[in-house]
């Protein structure tokens, strides 16, 4: 069934009112033809709100005590290679309803409950109610959250009467698994350094925001181990204040097991307009916005990557100063505006310098991340073990009472 279609008369002239509408016809029966946005289709988005609406409950039998059936529940499941894009393409109007319970009758007095509905969403996924609170964090295959619960059927004790379920809107919040995050301003070399280390094929030029959605690379190792590592875009100075694109992509750091912390050894300005930041000035503006997104961020394992030293003078003096730099802090901070001193200073587990465009001492950084990584995934061991023996210890003083 075509939509209704709305003619916008934007002149006088008969004959242009015409073709105005002849021309919205046009465009309307091509959208019409078609079950998706088109232009929307496969775009990247991280965020989707949606309506959901458990089913009502089927009404009760007063006169020979009859039960109504329970209505369905909307059920969230985290399902492996799906987009928020699917989710939406799937249901543009975006309203997710389970079935509604069926009433008592004369010859069926336990009224049939209604259907759950199901809806599959993207493993990483946090959904939140529009008050902010959160209803689930969906970070495993197969994990499910109830998100609005079917009405009770009618009964004795409300009268018989089917209760409506539970209605709201709700925003799934994808935040991607990645064990690496690589934080840095624009034109560091973040996508450039992605490329050389593993096989995502990010966009790379010469202007700032040439990433405009996180890209993810797998590093793989002779040994088929593999690391995965989240390019996240977008991140500038003031980006707590919502500059660029303020604080969009930074949740997908949470999820991160370690940051690599990347800079351009020449410093960074976002254009002739802007104050030109060396790199030491850099690494405290991007250790502030990390702190003023999340502060336990600051305490994640990091390593500092220094990068296009083949721009660096033949004895590497740039390099030697940041070094010093950053080795010296925090005495050396009196050298920078105190504005741009964060609360906590980040410690870095390693400091390399390297070109990712020459791909120069990027075997260093491999070997080192792979290291960290398991060296704190060890060290996090030993905390679940002993929680695991708490429980056991109580299951086993409650079995005993
Ligand atoms: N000379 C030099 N240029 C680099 C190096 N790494 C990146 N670039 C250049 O810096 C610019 C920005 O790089 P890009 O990877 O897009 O930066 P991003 O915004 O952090 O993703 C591009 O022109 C790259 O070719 C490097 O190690 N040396
Ligand atoms: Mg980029």
């Amino acid at each position: 069934m075509a939509a209704p279609m709305r003619i916008t008369i934007l002149s006088r002239n008969r004959s242009d009112v015409y073709c105005t509408a002849l021309k919205q016809a046009i465009a309307c029966r091509l959208i019409t033809n078609q079950n998706t946005i088109p232009k929307k289709k496969n775009k990247f988005i991280d965020s989707l709100r949606i309506y959901v609406r458990g089913g009502g409950g089927g009404q009760g039998f007063p006169r020979y005590g009859g039960i109504g059936g329970k209505g369905g529940d909307v059920v969230v499941t985290a399902t492996k290679k799906l987009t928020l894009s699917d989710v939406r393409n799937n249901n543009i109007k975006k309203r997710f309803l389970a079935q509604n319970g069926l009433n008592s009758r004369k010859f069926r007095l336990l009224g049939e409950p209604g259907e759950d509905l199901n809806i599959p969403v993207p493993v990483g996924v946090v959904l939140r109610t529009d008050e902010g609170r959160q209803l689930g964090d969906l970070n495993k295959d197969g994990q499910q959250v109830i998100v609005a619960r079917g009405g009770k059927g009618g009964n004795p004790e409300n009268g018989f009467l089917g209760q409506r379920g539970d209605s709201k809107e709700i925003t799934l919040d994808l935040k991607l698994i990645a064990d690496i995050g690589l934080v840095g301003f624009p034109n560091a070399g973040k996508s450039t350094f992605l490329s050389a280390i593993s096989r995502a094929m990010p966009k790379i030029a010469e202007y700032p925001f040439t990433t405009i959605r996180p890209q993810i690379g797998i590093i793989q190792y002779p040994d088929f181990r593999k690391i995965s590592v989240a390019d996240l875009p977008g991140l500038i100075e003031g980006a707590h204040n919502n500059y660029g694109m303020g604080h969009k992509f930074l949740k997908h750091v949470e999820r991160t097991k370690m940051l690599i912390i990347i800079v351009d050894i020449n410093g960074f300005s976002l254009g002739v307009k802007h104050v030109h930041r060396s790199a030491f000035e850099n690494i405290l503006l991007l250790n502030k916005e990390l702190e003023l997104y999340l502060p336990e961020l600051v305490d994640r394992p990091a390593i500092l990557v220094l990068n296009k030293i083949d721009t660096d003078n033949q004895s590497g003096d740039t390099v030697k100063q940041i070094l010093q730099q950053v080795q010296n802090s925090p005495d050396s901070l009196n050298e920078v505006d105190k504005y741009m001193h964060p609360t906590t200073l980040m410690k870095f587990d390693g400091i390399f310098t390297i070109s990712a465009k020459e791909k120069q001492g990027l075997d260093k950084v491999l070997h080192a991340v792979r290291q960290k990584l398991d060296h704190y995934a060890e060290l996090k061991r030993p905390e679940i073990e002993t929680e695991v023996e708490h429980v056991h210890y109580e299951t086993l003083t409650k079995t005993l009472i």
